[in-house]
């Protein structure tokens, strides 16, 4: 399709995590990249990272389109993950379509959880308000202004690995054959910089837990996060026990579950009975829905996206939903 380009998402250890690849200078490195509408910064493991070896690294004296900057970055994710280090531009290409002059981070300091990570960056699909370095364009800005996509839109795939395992991305459309009904759409508040929407009701099965609140979009996180209040009422529907950290012990049998139901601008979504369980251990099952003392935003993270397809824009700005394939 013209004006549009698809990245194949990897479904890292069972929904965990989805990367897919991204390329780098010319002649292109490829990178294993973790597209998170949660954020928006582009960082990519460096050559001036020491302690990055677990990682592929981008060699800016191999690139003859590599400019440098001379500033520096430093970001701080939601779970304590840090990087940092310095500006540069470059080209980057994302599903063939060649973006020119983009600002990439590099890092020359990464946090040690990235160590058993397999990505070697992110890229923050989320506004240019909540970039760390103020200014920046992200990718999506300069697919639009470059004229490499024809729709300021992406849509969001992200499978199950109980399913087919991997997604996709596409930047500048969407697939319909990844997901069934109609699509509905959802106005975004994008005042905090993150693809923000209004949950009007929570209800599992028929049983309310939640009325207005507000909610991210974010495939950078892997739970349903809500706040301890919601989280305590989804819990005590499931009849899960809380650990005490914000995660919760559900049991292991989802066949008696009902779905938990999200009402946006009127229409409904489901993360359906079997998405309610994230993963067993032995004879132990971890619920997929959390809770983050002291936070007032909810996230819906990939167990919601990996049911529910959504095609973002940027210009509008909306969201528009449907249950995934
Ligand atoms: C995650 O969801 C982790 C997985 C994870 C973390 C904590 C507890 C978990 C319990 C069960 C299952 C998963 C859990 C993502 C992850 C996956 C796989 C490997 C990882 C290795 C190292 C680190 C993370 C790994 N993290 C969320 C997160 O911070 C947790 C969260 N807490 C969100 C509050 N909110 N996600 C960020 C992207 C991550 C960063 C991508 C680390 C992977 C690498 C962002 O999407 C979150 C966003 C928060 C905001 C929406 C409130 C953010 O921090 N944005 C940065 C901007 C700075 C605002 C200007």
């Amino acid at each position: 399709t013209e004006g549009t380009g698809s990245v194949p998402v990897i479904d890292y250890e069972i929904d965990i995590e989805y990367y897919g690849t991204v390329s780098i200078g010319t002649p292109a490195q490829n990178f294993k990249i973790d597209f998170d509408t949660g954020s928006s910064d582009l960082w990519v493991a460096s050559t001036l990272c020491s302690t990055c070896t677990t990682h592929t690294r981008y060699d800016s004296t191999k690139s003859s389109t590599y400019v440098a900057d001379g500033r520096t970055w430093s970001i701080a994710y939601g779970d304590g993950s840090t990087a940092s280090g310095i500006l540069a531009t470059d080209t980057v290409t994302l599903g063939g379509l060649a973006i020119k002059s983009q600002t990439i981070e590099l890092a020359k300091k990464e946090s040690s959880s990235f160590a058993s990570d397999p990505i070697d960056g992110l890229l923050g699909l989320g506004f240019n308000t909540i970039t760390t370095v103020s200014g920046i364009k992200t990718p999506v800005d300069n697919l639009i202004s470059q004229g490499l996509i024809t729709s300021p839109v992406f849509g969001v795939y992200l499978g199950k690995a109980s399913k087919n395992g991997g997604g996709e991305y596409l930047f500048g459309g969407s697939d319909s054959t990844k997901y069934t009904g109609t699509l509905k759409t959802v106005p975004v508040n994008k005042s905090q910089g993150y693809w923000g929407v209004t949950v009007s009701s929570l209800k599992v099965g028929t049983t309310s837990v939640g009325t207005s609140f507000s909610g991210i979009l974010d495939t950078g996180t892997t739970l349903l996060i809500f706040t301890e209040t919601i989280a305590k009422k989804v819990a005590a529907a499931y009849g899960a026990t809380d650990n005490g950290d914000g995660t919760f012990i559900i049991s292991c049998d989802s066949s008696n579950f009902k779905p938990l139901v999200f009402t946006m601008n009127g229409s409904t979504f489901n993360v359906p009975a079997d998405s309610i369980i994230f993963e067993q251990d032995g004879s132990t099952c971890f619920a997929s829905f959390a809770y983050s003392s002291g936070m007032s935003l909810s996230i819906l993270g990939d167990v919601f996206l990996k049911n529910n397809y959504v095609i973002f824009n940027q210009q509008v700005p909306s969201v528009q939903i449907a249950p995934s394939i």
